[in-house]
Order: C-alpha cells, then sequence, then structure tokens
C-alpha cells in the first residue's frame, strides 16, 4: 500500500481520577494519536510515550522527534506491502520503542482494514473475549482501597492489581488478603526497590500473590534472577523487557516466571507476536499490560490479548475506568463476567469520534508525499 499521509497529533486526555503510582502522580494521560491515509484507508495507532520520563525515557516529544525525523521519513510516500518492510524502513533507528509502536500500530489497522478483517484475526488471535483486570494506584489508605477493591469485583473485573511503594506495601496486601482471602491478586512496585528490600518480598511470599510486577531497576535483568531465586512469588518484568532478546534473556537467567507485554513498550505487534510465541515455547504465561491507552490503543491491546499464551487477565479495563468520555465508539466495556468482547470489524474495529478527538488534541501536524 502506497503510503500517502501520516498525521500525528499530541493528545491529552484527564484521567477520571489522579493515578499514583511509585513513579509520582498523574492526571492526565498525554500520548500520540497517529493516522495514517493509504489508497482510500485509514489506520489508527497510539504511542505510549507520556508526557514524563518517569515510566519510560521516551515521552511525546522524543517520540515525536524520532517520528518526524528519522522515521516518517523513511515510509512517507513508500508502497509497502507488508508491516515487516515499515520496520525494516526504520530499523536504524535504535530503541525509541513507544515512537516505532505509534506508526506500528496504525499499519496493522490499515493492512487488516485493507485485508477486511479484524486486527485480533489478522494477529493470529484465537479468543473471542479476552479476561480482564484492573490497576488500583496508591490509595490514600487501606479502608480506601478495600472499598476500591469491593467495587471493581462487583463489576466483574477478575484480578486485582495494586500499586506499592516503600512504605505503602505489605500492609496493603496483609488488609486485602484479610477481607478478600482468595482474589487474584497482584502488586506492581515500577521499580522502586532494590536487592536490599528483600526481607519485604519474603514476607510478601505468605500471601499468595499472582506475582510481583517489577520490584527492581527498570533496566534491570540479573539482580531479578537473584531476588526470583529467593522467593516463590513469581516476579513478572514489565519494565525491563523491550524486545525478543530482552524476554530470552530473563528467561534464561531465570529473572521472572511470567512476562508482561505491551506492545508500546517492545516496539509494536510484530514484536509482542515474538515475544508471546517464545513464551508459549518456554512455559511462560504472559498477559496484556497497559499504559492507559485511549480506545484507539486500548482496541490494539484487546485484538492482542485475544492470542492464546494471554492465559492471565491484563491491565485491560473499561473506557470509563480512565476516561470520562472515550475517543472511540463503542466505548470499552466489562462484561458481568469479567471479560471483554473482542471487536470483530475490521481492524481495531471502533470508530475514532473526530469531534472528541479534536477536543483533546493539543498540537498536530500532517505529512505528505
Ligand atoms: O506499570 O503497568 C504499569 C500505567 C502507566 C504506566 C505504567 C503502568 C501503568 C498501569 C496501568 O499499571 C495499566 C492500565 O492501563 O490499566
Ligand atoms: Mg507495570
Amino acid at each position: 500500500m502506497k503510503i500517502e499521509k501520516i498525521e500525528l497529533r499530541h493528545v491529552k486526555l484527564e484521567l477520571v481520577a489522579p493515578f499514583v503510582t511509585s513513579m509520582g502522580v498523574e492526571t492526565h494521560e498525554e500520548h500520540i494519536i497517529v493516522k495514517v491515509d493509504s489508497e482510500g484507508i485509514t489506520g489508527w495507532g497510539e504511542s505510549v510515550a507520556e508526557g514524563t520520563p518517569f515510566y519510560s525515557y521516551e515521552t511525546v516529544q522524543t517520540a515525536w522527534h524520532v517520528l518526524k525525523e528519522f522515521i516518517i521519513p523513511e515510509i512517507l510516500g513508500k508502497d509497502i506491502a507488508n508491516v515487516d518492510e515499515a520496520i525494516a524502513l526504520g530499523a536504524r533507528v535504535r530503541g525509541h520503542m513507544m515512537a516505532k509502536a505509534g506508526l506500528e500500530s496504525a499499519l496493522w489497522d490499515l493492512f487488516a482494514k485493507q485485508k477486511n478483517i479484524s486486527l485480533s484475526k489478522m494477529l493470529e488471535g484465537t479468543r473471542d473475549r479476552i479476561d480482564v483486570g484492573v490497576s488500583i494506584g496508591i490509595q490514600p489508605s487501606a479502608e480506601i482501597l478495600l472499598k476500591k477493591i469491593e467495587g471493581y469485583l462487583k463489576e466483574g473485573y477478575k484480578r486485582i492489581k495494586i500499586k506499592i511503594a516503600p512504605g505503602e506495601d505489605i500492609e496493603f496486601v496483609k488488609a486485602i488478603r484479610k477481607e478478600f482471602p482468595d482474589i487474584l491478586l497482584q502488586v506492581d512496585a515500577n521499580s522502586a526497590y532494590s536487592l536490599d528490600d528483600i526481607n519485604l518480598f519474603k514476607q510478601m511470599d505468605d500471601y499468595n500473590l499472582l506475582l510481583i510486577e517489577q520490584p527492581l531497576s527498570y533496566d534491570d535483568i540479573f539482580d531479578h534472577s537473584k531476588l526470583q531465586k529467593e522467593l516463590k512469588t513469581a516476579i513478572c518484568l514489565d519494565e525491563s523487557i523491550h524486545s525478543l532478546a530482552d524476554a530470552r534473556a530473563a528467561i534464561e537467567l531465570n529473572s521472572c516466571k511470567i512476562i508482561n507485554i505491551k506492545p508500546g513498550r517492545v516496539g509494536g505487534f510484530t514484536e509482542s507476536k515474538l515475544i508471546h510465541d517464545y513464551c508459549a515455547a518456554h512455559n511462560i504465561p504472559v498477559w496484556h499490560g497497559g499504559m492507559l491507552e485511549s480506545g484507539i490503543g486500548r482496541a490494539g491491546n484487546v485484538a492482542l490479548a485475544s492470542l492464546p499464551n494471554f492465559t492471565l487477565p491484563g491491565d485491560i479495563s473499561a473506557s470509563k475506568r480512565y476516561y470520562k468520555e472515550d475517543i472511540v465508539h463503542p466505548a470499552f466495556e466489562v462484561e458481568p463476567d469479567g471479560t471483554m468482547i473482542v471487536p470483530t470489524k475490521p481492524g481495531i474495529g471502533v470508530e475514532v469520534i473526530q469531534d472528541r478527538l479534536d477536543n483533546v488534541t493539543v498540537f498536530k501536524e500532517a505529512f505528505k508525499m
């Protein structure tokens, strides 16, 4: 397909409630929406680079720079037969996986629409519904946290994840287990700890957690292998995994027993599938992480999570749990049984609501051949 036009939009969406993690407080989410036009078809993608470099070194500004100056010029005007060809054209750029994933995901949508099949089908997904969980930010007190959890469980969510930070960790876990002894429960540290905290994690071993997500440094694989050796509970890596090569290193070193896949973090759906397949072959379950995506990114996440080795519930929650109004129709909802329906229409399978997208757009720029 001849890539005739690529449009970038810096968007800023207001969250329904501030999201508190060990990395800080977020009240708004800033991302880049990518629109690709080719032969009368439009593909949509989302780059999950954020306004701040606190989760990843990438930001909206670095992703914009890399897309505008280095990746878009390689792809614009080219006649490409598939997504792999586009990836090869941008491969000289090292890193910047979130920038790459924004455009890559739009191309997957474009090619799926051209073939008139759903993105799930194009990715070789096998489920028509996915199991979903919810990621809860750090709350001011255990009482407030328990109330939130109760509400989410009533809505159907199959798994609860809480964010933790030093001093706001084991007491929350104990309080949850007292009230909800059997729920699927996991914690996410976002790299707030070091090997000196090993006793804290050994205590956590007594609370039947599904996993402990990214306890140590955001760029570490080796220290996690030392920690995993001392724990019964599975470590799951998020921040440390940017590629199949990282996943392979982590698995060969026994640094984790579970991997969180976020397409934005690994350069897109293509690399996500490679990691998914590699993990499947090595009996490593994967689950789909989230970056507070708008409906555009969320639609891609739901499609990817329909692949068979996504056996644990993902951080893919209802649109309304993040934003008052999503920018796509229909908004994503959680079914009473804790599942989300995988769209079956062509491509991402949801319509972008143009005036809502315009309302959240801070800046846009179009590149034409
Ligand atoms: O570490 O998984 C994370 C959100 C932003 C950045 C990092 C993370 C998260 C979440 C939210 O946990 C997941 C979601 O989108 O529901
Ligand atoms: Mg995480």
